[in-house]
């Protein structure tokens, strides 16, 4: 694997493979991170004041081309979950409807590098072609713009280069990690409606801190700033044009069947994903371009 160009010339930046999949390792003095350029799925973002990942990676990741790491912040898209559960208007163009989109499961390409002693940004982009329209018909440029600093910005860029206006669902499906899922909960969704997945997707509305007894599988209002409070730690999560997000523990019985997952991984882990679900879906025109936004940082 020849190191690529951009990362040559880099001070802070170094390219690894982790067995199949090529990865750019950062180590700044503000951060370290490890950034795989499959699904451009970051798979640990650790501040340098606690070293501490504040994304939860499976002890049992597989690192296999055209497979997602169980871990990290997968990219979901251009459709979020089951196709046939998303709109209509995103449904009826996926011609492959594997589950969370392809964008997760392809290589990227490296098309930004930039360093300073404050911050690195890296930009990996994925273009439409003949694989991605088995599964999707239109022409777009997909870009994740990463900033590492002090605290973690992802940008999820979408631009249509098709001459026909299109219409996405997407998650940044961030895993964190917890010492203990029952000492913990989430706040900011007091008094906002979600959709429960487990529940024939009914309406509900949340009273109070979202805390975790069971199997949770809910689509949610959005607030744009949200406080993840585990036994040893705080995350604070802020978004950017998102009025969704999904709130996810498989607990017992769903960790069994999983992949890259202990039986008992549901006890230190859960997601908190970053969306334009449902009633957020966005529809794009043709040369316009939509922009999801996650910052992350120890609270
Ligand atoms: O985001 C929650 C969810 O849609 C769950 O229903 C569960 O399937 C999870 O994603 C993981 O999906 P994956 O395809 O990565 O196993």
């Amino acid at each position: 694997m020849s190191p690529q160009p951009l990362i040559q010339n880099s001070v802070f930046c170094q390219s690894v493979q982790l067995d199949e999949l090529e990865a750019i390792q950062v180590k700044h003095p503000k951060c370290d991170a490890t950034l795989l350029l499959q699904g451009a799925q970051l798979i640990e973002f650790s501040p340098a004041d606690t070293k501490r990942n504040l994304l939860w990676l499976s002890p049992d990741a597989e690192y296999k081309q055209g497979k997602s790491i169980r871990g990290g912040i997968p990219v979901c898209w251009p459709w979020f979950g089951a196709a046939e559960k998303n709109p209509p208007q995103v449904a009826d163009s996926v011609t492959n409807p594997i589950a969370h989109g392809f964008a997760r499961n392809l290589n990227w390409q490296l098309a930004e590098l930039k360093e300073s002693c404050h911050q690195v940004e890296i930009v990996l982009s994925l273009y439409s072609d003949e694989t991605t329209r088995q599964y999707w018909p239109f022409e777009f440029e997909l870009q994740a713009r990463f900033t590492f600093a002090e605290q973690l910005t992802l940008e999820l860029i979408t631009s249509n280069k098709d001459s026909k206006t299109f219409n996405i669902s997407q998650a940044l499906h961030t895993y964190l990690p917890t010492q203990d899922i029952e000492q913990t909960q989430v706040n900011g969704f007091s008094g906002l409606k979600y959709i429960d997945a487990l529940d024939g997707w009914r309406e509900k509305t949340q009273a109070g801190a979202i805390q975790f007894k069971a199997e949770t599988d809910r689509l949610y209002q959005a607030p744009e700033n949200i406080l993840a409070i585990c036994p040893d730690n705080k995350v604070l999560l802020q978004t950017e044009n998102s009025t969704s997000a999904v709130v996810w523990n498989p607990w017992i019985k769903k960790s069994q069947g999983l992949s890259q997952f202990a039986d008992d991984a549901y006890q230190r882990m859960f997601c908190i994903e970053t969306a334009n679900v449902l009633w957020d879906a966005k529809q794009i025109k043709a040369s316009a371009a939509q922009t999801l936004t996650l910052k992350l940082s120890d609270a």
